[in-house]
């Protein structure tokens, strides 16, 4: 397979104004024409190139006469003609199979009923076209259907015309008035429940807000509805944005590769990121759609009006939006845990991206297939960036900013450096150096050390980045990266705070009249994406654990404290020392957890030790079973001597209140059930009484699944009475099987890997579901380190056969379990030789898609 570099990218040779597209609609063989004008963009008269894949061409016209097999060729998945006029009309009739479309990109049926997903390259799966995102027109698009099997018929924009064709077909014309680029087209026609609200924009348009699932399923979408209201609203409020149409649909299907897609005022939904009510889905869930809803509609503007010039461009859009939609949701919920969840989420996916094989600039340089390139990397640490660029700004700038970029590139196709520009001409504030942040992969490593001199009053920190080689990269530029730090004095309060500019490779600032020797708190607000070292007491940690004024630095304080003692702990398992208690750090939980200024969700996330993954990291080498001793060790310390604690605070948050998704209460549970997951590990009757108690009378998912989790990693009879009255109560409602797959899938017990066996010959399972794929072989291969590295090289065995079989159905869903056996580099020689020979297996297999081959080909070498 080829690669496709940015650095060969050409403008098109040939431009479109509209796109008319006539759908014929039939399960196995729909047809497809579509008329278009093409213009030259140069005058080099160069051949016109069509991507297409999976069609059947069944006549080509140009300019209103059939070409012969001979005016055109096709080969590899490209149509081209060649000696064309300047200007000239061509009509392309082509038949697909939505039923036979198990690939999930074009169009294709989940449930029965027909969407599309189109990003990156699915609507050459639909005609032949110039696929490529710097490619914008205006469609306009009839869709013919059986009326009793499609009484709902959608597209992009307006529905101008719908009519009865026949007893019975039945017709609707869509037209998009915004050119947009193929990527954003979509479709959508079934038999859908709808369910609608209205939403008044800011200068007085009533927009109509429609949500369609599948029947039943209508008393779900009202977390989802208002959470567009919200979404609308703040846009309006933060950025000056307003919606553009009067019409926003939404609609959920149960198949779909990704959470969801932005198509222009149509948006697809996977059901995962709509469908809620409490006794189905968790607090995770609803806060989950409350985000993806707000990601979609804020594409709108950062996607949409304003989009990629090509794949390589891809965190322009994403990266932007992700920021925007973390800021929405800060303003929604506590500012202090998303944040510290958006760096939970970047440290878990990004960081071991960013140190492995597949690192890639936020801005990759190369790709085999751009779908691979849907990575932590381009949305998270794109975020990142944005928040780097709105650090350094102020608000105030980066507004002015924003509204330079749309005032220049609304309805164009634009790059990350354009986006730049428009940051650092609306500030006046020189980009040059950060912008490396787009072209160099890999995380950072800054150290810090400090000297206060008590005589003089003043305070020495010294700053030193070092950023590591990564494939392709082998030596770097310094980066320029802004540092939120404080000095806190000794009762508690800060002396300094600032924001710190790093540019150079080894920097000191200075600071004077500091009266008193200070604890420094650093990278508060995770101000850079970056890997901090700092040589801390353990009593400095306790410290910033009960002072620092940033909360963001206080609970990174509790995972430093936590991480310090767990790897300590780690070397004492591996030397078959016993285990040491350390009282000071359980007593600093202790003062947090009745710290009554603190909110419960934040008291919840400080509770939490470093997750296994995560430790891991820290490790020159990766031992699985070190890491889950220790921490479930340290788990034990911590429900032993604040038992008593937590069994108050359990008890006292448990309530009779009626469910609300709200984040004050979902803190509330969060707290009530870590106390609850601590207390597990007592051996003791009573609480586990209490688990079993709360997961049947529970009344909302989030405390049963709470109870479930803590029971699915106890060899106790009541975890199968649980699990099995668990998939009784909710074996027809796909959302919560997912649950009940993943929970196992989940679990520290070693027969795990049968579990997950027995579990893909069930009823609930099917390959063919991406939210199935990705609960059961996706959590136990990405979640599941304990298991999946065994040291007999089982779960990779089993892991590489689900990827090949995944591969003939859906190459997009295959190719993202690769990554867990990319990580062999970081496991003893044993367990590495075990994982390449698996990615060997991948590659050495017949008929590999490009997706798979690139994922494993990379990970190997
Ligand atoms: N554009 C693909 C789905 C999303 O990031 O919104
Ligand atoms: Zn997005």
């Amino acid at each position: 397979p080829q690669s496709i570099r940015l650095e060969d990218y050409r403008a098109p040779d040939y431009l479109v104004d509209n796109v008319d597209l006539v759908f014929d609609l039939e399960p196995e063989s729909t047809r497809v024409l579509c008329a278009t004008t093409y213009y030259a963009a140069n005058d080099e008269g160069a051949p016109l190139v069509l991507d297409g894949e999976d069609l059947t061409l069944l006549n080509i016209a140009l300019d209103g006469r059939t070409l012969g097999e001979t005016e055109y060729s096709i080969e590899n998945n490209q149509l081209t003609l060649t000696d064309l006029p300047e200007r000239f009309e061509l009509v392309i009739e082509t038949e697909i199979n939505p039923k036979g479309n198990t690939q999930l990109s074009g169009l294709y049926q989940s449930s029965g009923n027909y969407c599309t997903q189109c990003e990156a390259q699915g609507f050459r799966r639909i005609t032949y076209f110039q696929d490529r995102p710097d490619v914008m027109a205006r469609y306009n698009v009839t869709i013919i259907a059986d009326k009793t099997a499609c009484p709902v018929m959608l597209s992009n924009g307006n529905l101008i015309d719908q009519s009865d064709l026949d007893e019975t077909q039945h017709a609707a014309v869509w037209e998009d008035p915004f050119p947009k680029p193929s990527y954003l087209f979509a479709l959508v026609a079934g038999d859908l429940a709808m369910v609608e609200d209205t939403y008044k924009t800011s200068s007085g348009r009533d927009v109509d807000l429609r949500i369609f699932v599948e029947h039943g399923n209508e008393d779900r979408c009202s977390w989802a509805m208002e959470s567009l209201k919200a979404s609308m609203k703040w846009d309006e409020e933060r950025f000056g944005l307003e919606y553009d149409l009067d019409l926003y649909n939404i609609v959920a299907v149960s198949d779909f590769n990704m959470g969801a897609m932005e198509n222009k005022s149509l948006n697809v939904f996977n059901t995962k990121y709509v469908l809620a009510k409490s006794d189905t889905a968790t607090d995770q869930d609803y806060a989950g759609i409350e985000a993806v809803i707000a990601h979609e509609y804020f594409h709108n503007w950062t996607g949409n009006r304003v989009t990629c010039r090509d794949w390589f461009q891809l965190s322009l859009k994403e990266g932007l939006t992700v920021f925007r939609d973390q800021e929405f949701s800060s303003d929604m919920r506590s500012r202090a845990c998303e944040r510290i969840s958006n760096v939970k989420v970047l440290r878990a996916g990004q960081f071991p991206e960013d140190g492995g094989p597949l690192a890639h600039p936020v801005r990759p340089e190369s790709y085999i297939a751009i779908d691979n390139f849907y990575t932590a990397t381009v949305y998270n640490k794109g975020s990142e960036v944005i928040r780097m660029m709105h650090t350094l700004l102020g608000e105030e700038n980066f507004r002015k900013g924003m509204d330079l970029y749309f005032e220049r590139h609304d309805g164009e196709a634009v790059t990350c450096d354009d986006f730049a520009a428009a940051m650092q001409d609306a500030s006046n504030i020189d980009l040059t150096q950060f912008k490396l942040w787009y072209s160099q992969a890999g995380t950072p490593d800054v150290s810090a050390s400090w000297a206060y001199d008590e005589a003089a009053k003043q305070f020495d920190l010294t700053l030193s980045q070092h950023l590591g080689a990564t494939p392709g990269q082998e030596t770097k530029e310094t980066m320029h990266m802004p540092i939120s730090i404080g000095l806190i004095g000794p009762d508690g309060e800060d002396m300094v705070s600032d924001v710190l500019s790093l540019t150079q490779a080894e920097q000191t600032f200075t600071f004077k009249e500091i009266a008193s020797k200070p604890v420094v708190s650093l990278n508060r607000g995770f101000s850079a994406p970056i890997k901090f070292k700092a040589d801390y007491s353990r009593e400095e940690l306790a410290f910033l654990m009960a002072h620092d004024s940033d909360d963001f630095a206080r609970w990174e304080a509790a995972q430093s404290y936590g991480t310090l003692l767990l790897l300590d702990m780690i070397k004492a398992h591996q030397e078959g020392r016993a285990f040491e208690k350390d009282a000071p750090f359980i007593e600093a939980l202790r003062k947090t957890l009745h710290n009554e200024n603190l909110d419960a969700e934040f008291i919840a996330l400080c509770l939490q030790l470093p997750v296994e993954s995560y430790l891991a990291e820290q490790m020159d080498v990766i031992d699985v079973e070190a890491i889950h001793a220790a921490r479930e060790a340290l788990r034990g310390f911590i429900a032993t001597d604040l038992q008593d604690d937590l069994l108050e605070t359990f008890r006292n948050l448990r309530s009779d209140a009626p469910y609300s998704p709200d984040a004050k209460s979902a803190g509330l549970r969060s707290l009530k059930n870590i106390c609850l997951a601590y207390l597990s590990e007592l051996d003791d009757p009573a609480c586990m009484g209490l688990i079993t108690a709360q997961y049947h009378n529970g009344d909302n998912m989030t405390d049963r699944m709470a109870a479930l989790g803590i029971l699915s990693n106890k060899d106790v009879s009541a975890r199968e009475e649980a699990l099995s009255d668990f998939y009784s109560r909710y074996k027809n409602d796909p959302l919560v099987v997912d649950k009940w797959l993943a929970v196992q899938a989940m679990s520290s017990l070693p027969t795990t890997l049968d579990t997950v066996k027995s579990l893909m010959e069930h009823d609930a399972f099917s390959i063919k579901n991406p939210n199935k794929v990705r609960s059961l072989i996706g959590v136990f291969a990405h979640a599941n380190q304990l298991n999946f590295h065994r040291a007999d090289g089982s779960g990779y065995e089993f892991h590489t056969s689900r990827i090949l079989e995944l591969d003939k159905i859906n190459p997009q869903i295959a190719a993202r379990m690769v990554a867990p056996l990319g990580k062999w580099r970081r496991f003893d020689t044993m367990r590495q030789d075990l994982m390449k020979a698996q990615l060997q297996r991948i590659i050495d297999t017949d008929g590999l898609s490009n997706d798979t081959f690139e994922m494993a080909s990379k990970s190997l070498n």
